[in-house]
């Protein structure tokens, strides 16, 4: 049932910072991507990746379906067709402003290139620009920690060549992956590179327990643009020195984004009610409301804007603000974001 403030998180022009390609479909999409696959690899057939309430055991449930995902969606075909299907669901939603983070990849078995992954996704892009649909996209490769160093290496030196190759196009990287793999600090090097080379950081942070001393390493020699998740920031053990985290998070006022279907449904958190964005919240500090993979989750962004309102009591007014608020946490030019300020005012009106 569509209730009247369900209704409202529909209507309002919203921002989404954190959404992964290979989990963001919709059935329909995924769907038709299976059944083409299935024609050659059979075993693909009977895949499914949707995570419904308490059917995971914990984080690693997700990873195990990203892994049957990427079976599927293993060419051009699929990455331009997940690409321009997402962008256009997202737009039905009244998502205005779109970053989309994804792992390029070389499969030579499905005549892609890490580069030619990329530039797969910016055709997508491009194609619905022609279509004059209303909604800015924008993509950042994303490092995948379970990929390990070298490849880290690679992805940075690509993002900033297809970033000079489509001025506008790729402002940032996200660091995400198996937050169980490898020590995120190794990494830091490549995190520098890329803020030397203009990108901004949208990094993945104490998703899980006991991970503190690598994101306060991280925090200290690569300061993120953004933090994905940041589920744990606030729950070391006081004591232990990890104190600096919370202080450099707050006076650094590094906007979070927060998925909070995602980290019920793979179990980061008990309820919406208990997810941190209530602590955070009541700091006001700078957060996002996101959907993490909207196809693995399944869940709108307009569902996670709902599930907020009910779990923390925020009526519109206060709806309204965290979706405006957001446009200042997008990875893109000052003149960019004047525009959506100013789209947002126009569509005020109606939506209350
Ligand atoms: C960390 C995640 C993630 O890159 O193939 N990914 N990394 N935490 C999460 N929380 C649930 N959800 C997704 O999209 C899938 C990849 O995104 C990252 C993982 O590396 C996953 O393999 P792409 O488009």
């Amino acid at each position: 049932m569509v209730t009247e403030m369900l209704r409202f998180c529909q209507d309002i022009p919203k921002v989404e910072l954190h959404a992964h390609l290979n989990s963001s479909f919709s059935r329909k999409t995924f769907q038709h991507l299976l059944d083409r696959k299935a024609e050659t690899k059979p075993e693909v057939k009977d895949f499914k990746v949707y995570l419904e309430d308490g059917e995971a055991e914990s984080l690693k449930t997700a990873f195990r379906l990203f892994k049957m995902i990427h079976q599927v969606c293993d060419d051009e075909y699929s990455i331009y067709k997940l690409t321009y299907d997402i962008i256009h669901d997202f737009a039905a939603d009244n998502v205005k402003y779109l970053e989309i983070r994804s792992t390029p990849k070389d499969i030579p078995q499905g005549g892609l290139t890490r580069k030619s992954y990329l530039q797969t996704m910016i055709k997508a892009i491009k194609e619905c620009e022609a279509e004059n649909l209303d909604i800015m996209v924008k993509i950042l490769p994303s490092i995948d920690r379970q990929r390990g160093l070298e490849v880290a290496e690679i992805t940075v030196k690509l993002a900033k060549e297809i970033a000079q190759e489509f001025p506008g196009y790729v402002p940032g990287i996200d660091f995400s992956g198996d937050p169980q793999f490898l020590d995120g600090s190794d990494f830091i090097p490549f995190f520098k590179q890329a803020k030397a080379d203009g990108l901004k950081l949208a990094l993945h942070l104490s998703e899980i327990p006991n991970i503190e001393a690598e994101t306060l390493e991280i925090l200290k020699q690569s300061l993120p643009d953004r933090i994905g998740h940041g589920t744990y920031l606030h729950q070391f053990k006081p004591g232990e020195g990890y104190e600096e985290i919370l202080d450099i998070v707050k006076t650094k006022q590094i906007p979070l984004e927060h998925c909070l279907t995602s980290n019920l449904k793979s179990e980061t958190t008990e309820s919406f009610e208990a997810h941190h964005f209530g602590y955070w919240y009541a700091l006001k500090h700078p957060q996002v409301v996101c959907t993490d993979g909207r196809g693995v989750f399944l869940c709108e962004l307009s569902d996670e804007y709902a599930n907020t309102a009910k779990a923390f009591n925020l009526n519109k007014e206060e709806l309204w603000d965290l979706s405006y608020r957001a446009i200042d946490y997008t990875f893109t030019s000052e003149m960019e974001k004047e525009k959506l300020k100013n789209e947002w005012s126009k569509l005020k009106n109606s939506c209350f």
